[in-house]
Parts: C-alpha cells; sequence; structure tokens
C-alpha cells in the first residue's frame, strides 16, 4: 500500500465533518453531495475485497427508487451476491473515519480479514442515469487506482446487469459473456425459444407498457429491444427525456402510492408495467373498465412464476423442493394462497433481498420477491444439470425440461432484474395463455397501506421474527396487539428503515378504511 498517495488522494475526498452514515439494506444512501468521501473509500475497500477473494469485485452507483438528489453506493460479491455481513461493517467503519485514521482503519481491515496486499485486485463499475453518478463513480475509480486495482468502467448500467456481469467474469464466462450484447444475447435467446414453445402463439402482435420511471431501465431496454422484437414489442414511457427520475412514476411510487404513475397514457385492461429507477424492481398494473388501478406485486409475481415451475417439474416427472420466500411486508393473501391452494412452502425472511437470496439458494428451485417487485429464482446447480439432461429427450418430458431450462437461463441468477423478470413473465403470459386480468384474479390483496414515521433515533426500534415483532422500546409490541385485535383480518408491524432515516409502518386489514386508520394508529404509538 503507497501509505502516502492514500493520504494524500483521501484529502481530495474529504469526510464533511460529524457525518455518520451506515453501510444499510442497499449500501450506503444519501443526498448526492454528502457523499464524494463515501465513494473514495468504497474504492479502496473494493480493493481490499477483491485481493481478499481473490476475484472481480462490483461497485454500483446509484440510490435505486430514491429522489433523484440522492445517491449511494453498494459492492457486489464474486458471485454476484450483496457483500458479506462482516465487510459491512468494515464498510461503515471505513466510511465514518476521520481523515487521520483512514490507513489505521484500511490496516485493520487487511490484518482482520488476512488480506494479501501482494495480490492483484480487478473491480468493475456501473452507475444509474442519476447527474450526480458521473463524479461520484470517477471518486471510486479514484480509491480504487490509488491503491493499485485495476478496472473496467461499464458506465450507464442497471444494478442487476452489474451483478450478471461479476457472476460471468467470477464463473469464467460459464454464465455468460461479460458485455452487454452477452447480456443481451443470452435473456432474449432464452425469451425467443420459450415464445416459440407456446402451442398458440395466440395475439401476433403482443406489447406491453412500460413506465421507466425516467431512469437507465429506458436506455437499455431501447439497447435490448431489437433482440427480441419479433416476440414483444414494447411502449416505453417515462424515458428521462423529460420527466425527472422517480418523480411521480416508477415501481416504488405505483406501489407504495398505488396510484398509476404520470407521464403515461393508458387505455382500461392494457398490460402494463413500471421499473424503478435502477431496474431491479418492476411491477404490473392496469386499469378496469371504470378506471380502478389494480397493482400487480411482486407477491403476485412470485405466485405466478412458482405455480408455473410446479406445473412444470410435474410434467417433467423429477420430485424437487421448490419453496417461496418473502418478507413480512407480502400480502397476507399472498402467503395464504402459495400455502393451502398451491401448496407451496413459504419462508419469511427479513427485509433486503440479501436475506431473501441466501434463505433462496437453500432449495432445489427457490422463488423470492419482495411485495415491491424486487426478486428473481434461483435453481441449484444440481437441478441445471439435470434440467439440460431431460431438454435432450424428444418427448413431452423433453418438451417441459426444455421450456425450464430456458426459464433457468431468462431469471438472472445473481439478482433481482426488472427486465429479466419482465421477459419471464411475459413468457409465462403467453405459455399459459393468460390474460393480466386473468393473472390478477388468482387472489385478492388485503388492503393495506404503508406510512413513514420520523422519529429522533430509529434505532430505538429493534425487532425480531423476521421483522414483525418489536422487542424494543418496552410496550410497543403490546400496543400494536391492542391495535390489531381492533380489526378484522388484521396485520401490522413496524421497523426501523435500512436505507432512509425513517421507522416504516405496516398495516393491513378488511378494507382500505381499516388499513388505513390501523397503520395511522400504529404510527402514533411509535412516536
Ligand atoms: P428499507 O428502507 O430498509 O425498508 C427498502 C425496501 C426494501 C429494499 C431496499 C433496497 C420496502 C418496505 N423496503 O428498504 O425492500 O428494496 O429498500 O432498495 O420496500
Ligand atoms: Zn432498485
Amino acid at each position: 500500500m503507497d501509505l502516502e498517495a492514500v493520504t494524500k488522494h483521501s484529502a481530495f475526498h474529504a469526510k464533511p465533518s460529524g457525518l455518520t452514515l451506515q453501510y444499510g439494506t442497499a449500501g450506503f444512501r444519501t443526498t448526492a453531495a454528502h457523499l464524494d468521501h463515501i465513494m473514495f473509500r468504497m474504492g479502496l475497500l473494493a480493493v481490499l475485497r477483491s485481493k481478499h477473494t481473490r476475484s472481480t469485485i462490483g461497485v454500483m452507483v446509484t440510490a435505486s427508487h430514491n429522489p433523484e438528489e440522492d445517491n449511494g453506493v453498494k459492492l457486489i460479491d464474486p458471485l454476484g451476491e450483496m457483500l458479506a455481513p462482516s465487510w459491512e461493517e468494515h464498510a461503515t467503519c471505513l466510511a465514518n473515519a476521520e481523515e487521520q485514521d483512514i490507513l489505521r482503519v484500511l490496516t485493520d481491515i487487511s490484518e482482520k480479514e488476512s488480506v494479501d496486499l501482494q495480490q492483484d485486485a480487478f473491480i468493475v463499475l456501473g452507475r444509474d442515469t442519476r447527474p450526480s453518478s458521473e463524479k461520484l463513480s470517477q471518486s471510486v475509480i479514484d480509491g480504487v487506482t490509488v491503491l493499485g486495482g485495476q478496472f473496467h468502467d461499464y458506465s450507464l448500467l442497471t444494478t442487476p446487469q452489474l451483478h450478471y456481469m461479476v457472476y460471468c467474469r467470477n464463473t469464467g464466462g460459464q454464465y455468460g459473456k461479460a458485455t452487454i450484447e452477452g447480456y443481451c444475447q443470452k435473456l432474449s435467446k432464452a425469451f425467443m425459444e420459450l415464445i416459440k414453445q407456446a402451442s398458440c402463439s395466440g395475439d401476433e402482435n403482443r406489447s406491453v407498457k412500460v413506465d421507466c420511471a425516467n431512469g437507465i431501465g429506458a436506455l437499455k431496454l431501447k439497447e435490448m429491444q431489437r433482440y427480441f422484437s419479433q416476440g414483444l414489442s414494447l411502449q416505453l414511457f417515462n424515458d428521462g427525456t423529460r420527466g425527472k427520475l422517480n418523480h411521480l412514476c416508477g415501481a416504488d411510487f405505483v406501489k407504495t402510492h398505488q396510484k398509476l404513475p404520470q407521464g403515461m397514457e393508458i387505455k382500461s385492461n392494457e398490460r402494463c408495467c413500471s421499473f424503478d429507477g435502477d431496474a431491479d424492481r418492476i411491477v404490473y398494473f392496469y386499469c378496469d373498465a371504470g378506471g380502478h388501478l389494480h397493482l400487480i406485486d411482486g407477491d403476485k409475481i412470485a405466485t405466478l412464476v412458482s405455480s408455473f415451475l410446479k406445473e412444470l417439474l410435474l410434467e417433467v416427472g423429477e420430485s424437487l423442493n421448490i419453496g417461496v420466500v418473502q418478507t413480512a411486508y407480502a400480502n397476507g393473501s399472498s402467503t395464504r394462497y402459495l400455502e393451502e391452494v398451491m401448496k407451496v412452502p413459504v419462508y419469511c425472511t427479513k427485509t433486503g433481498v440479501k436475506h431473501l437470496h441466501h434463505k433462496a439458494q437453500e432449495f432445489d428451485i427457490g422463488v423470492y420477491f419482495e411485495a415491491n417487485g424486487h426478486g428473481t429464482a434461483l435453481f441449484s446447480k444440481a437441478v441445471e444439470v439435470k434440467i439440460k439432461q431431460l431438454a435432450e429427450l424428444e418427448d413431452e418430458k423433453g418438451k417441459a425440461a426444455k421450456m425450464l431450462a430456458n426459464i433457468i437461463n431468462l431469471f438472472n441468477q445473481a439478482a433481482g432484474d426488472a427486465i429479466s423478470d419482465m421477459l419471464v413473465i411475459e413468457a409465462i403470459l403467453v405459455l399459459k395463455g393468460l390474460t393480466v386480468q386473468q393473472w390478477d384474479a388468482l387472489y385478492t390483496d388485503l388492503p393495506n397501506r404503508q406510512l413513514k414515521v420520523k422519529v429522533a433515533d430509529r434505532r430505538v426500534i429493534s425487532t425480531t421474527d423476521a421483522e414483525r415483532q418489536a422487542v424494543t422500546p418496552p410496550g410497543l409490541q403490546e400496543a400494536i396487539n391492542d391495535l390489531v385485535k381492533k380489526y378484522k383480518l388484521a396485520r401490522a408491524f413496524v421497523r426501523p428503515s435500512g436505507t432512509e432515516d425513517v421507522v416504516r409502518v405496516y398495516a393491513e386489514a378488511d378494507s382500505q378504511e381499516n388499513a388505513d386508520s390501523l397503520a395511522y394508529e400504529v404510527s402514533l404509538a411509535v412516536y
């Protein structure tokens, strides 16, 4: 380590005094103006992580669905997963070190993790379309190079595309080529083959309207469209040419406000979807003849996907275990439908995709989705090999196995991915001959409400049981229990956000009015 150079460069990326930030559910996130030092330091940390794992590490600059003025950064581990928890702690420590302590913290991390400093380091970078992202990613590069790391800057990418690149690079190209072209080809090939397998391709001109949240999704869909235009035509809205990122549009807006995105013209019963600002989340929706919005969220996506996979497994005749992973935000109706009607085991983890991803890896086939539309399906290596073998057969079994093999290729195995998920959903709808209305009608969501509460210190709230029960402050859980008892089919919980300085309140009940008032009453109990 050239210690002198680190000190010198670090001074150009000085930490605002008194600022402390934590590596949360999705890395660091705050107003972009406060992030320059974080970016430089995450460049440094990525180099240590790369030396430690002897692998390529990813650094993504994005604040996803948060406002355009915000930004953020997260590190991507060798197999495309989120950063290991012990390194999240190192990240927080390094981020909050005062200038004079930087070298000591770097040395501490290297010693604790026995990092071989002679080892090479390689970092790949990606960023979203925020005005602040380009400059911030230059600061990451500054951190990488000052520690002697090599890098490749993919510049504009969706978050899941960068996860894909990292995964490809660390698996010797077995998963795919680590280029945009490789990504587009892999997904579109699988999609087009699936579409060809549909017995009646039905409406030949399938099209879907996409709200791109004025973000990177628009750019990347435009780039990719020509690869699958024979099978699906897209009409893009909020493509970033006029509106502001995530403002009154995008998956998070549609899901939390349960409102149509602005900037989109839709007719009744048209199939539409919304991406979030970095294109790792997707929700579907349509308006019925009465102008009423029907939201099809991550829970319903998980239901569609897992029921399709379960049927295919039956046809293939393999008894492989399949599990669905949700969080406490999953609508109660979805959990009931999955368990009681579809007879699929459902597991609940803490919020944050790393928890869901980890749990999903325990199954032959693990389907995970957050209600907000972030998710994917994971297939074990053994399943992949088995299915590829069976796909060689020329009978009905072989046909089902071929379909499954294409689905495996179409799902991003490294991270939840709006583009990949959209193609999977579109393919399943064609293959099953389902309309968006029929899909929506699988079950009826319980009315629900999510609220944010500003408190002096959100850390006073701690939780257990996958965040469904509050442990502290004392008395809070009892108060929630008493409120829930007043309503029918009710459920409510509170948890501190990992990405914003707020406490989130969730409530569901038999009517929207009741869900709203339960959420409101619980938010008063939080103060
Ligand atoms: P926090 O802020 O910890 O609730 C939010 C989402 C997560 C996840 C992360 C990362 C909700 C309720 N929470 O986390 O699901 O997507 O952002 O972006 O939607
Ligand atoms: Zn996102």
